[in-house]
């Protein structure tokens, strides 16, 4: 067992039965002209969470340990993608046009992992079609099969895909760990909220780090 220091009390948890969980790293929600941009986000405040992250990503891949990559998206059909969500207030991006091709769109540019922290074989990779990372799809099963009881959680948004996980993997009987630097909002406020909100309450569904707290607690 290893400790890691976290709010709202530090966690021990051991690395063998833990995943790293990095979460819709897209270039549809990271770069300009994809998906985040439509919606009317400026995209570059996500970047803060790139670097800390690749640290994270190298230190567990030298630890051997179990990491796991989400890809929010849909079939080239759209058949998997629910008409509330493709069309919201009358404007549809969801499957149009973009510099990046198809946006949200399994096989396109923009809804692949930007190339800082490209999967490695053996990495699995969780396309969903939703917010949560277990709703419709095999991430649950996965990470029975591999006796993960932890999960360190990095990804985009903190307050959307992030959230949506955590509060899943919580219910599931997971102990979520969100660090801090490794997730990021186009809105900062909720950056800071959505990270208070984790905490609250004796870690109501979770406790939030950062990345050297993680990179100390695993060597
Ligand atoms: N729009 C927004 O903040 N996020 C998403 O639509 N998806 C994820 O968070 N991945």
């Amino acid at each position: 067992m290893v400790t890691i220091k976290a709010e709202p009390f530090d966690l021990n948890f051991n690395p063998k039965t833990t995943a790293l969980v990095i979460i819709d790293m897209q270039r549809d929600f990271v770069l300009p002209g994809g998906f985040g941009e439509k919606l009317g986000n400026d995209t570059s405040l996500l970047l803060a969470a790139v670097k800390p992250t690749q640290r994270v990503l190298a230190q567990a891949r030298k630890q051997g340990m179990f990491i796991i990559h989400t890809r929010e998206g849909h079939r080239p059909d759209l058949s998997d993608c629910p008409p509330a969500k493709l069309t919201r207030g009358g404007k549809t991006f969801i499957g149009k046009d973009s510099p990046m091709g198809r946006i949200l769109v399994r096989g396109e540019k923009g809804h692949d992992i930007i190339h800082q922290l490209y999967p490695m074989k053996g990495e699995p990779i969780i396309d969903k079609p939703g917010k949560g990372s277990f709703h419709a799809t095999d991430l649950h099963q996965i990470l029975l099969d591999h006796g993960i009881k932890t999960l360190i959680v990095c990804g985009v948004t903190l307050e959307v895909c992030v959230h949506t996980t955590v509060r899943e993997a919580n219910d599931r009987g997971y102990e979520c760990v969100v660090l801090s630097d490794c997730v990021a909002s186009y809105f900062p406020e909720f950056q800071r909220v959505g990270l208070e909100m984790i905490k609250a309450q004796g870690a109501i569904f979770g406790w939030v780090s950062n990345a050297d707290n993680f990179l100390a607690a695993i060597g």
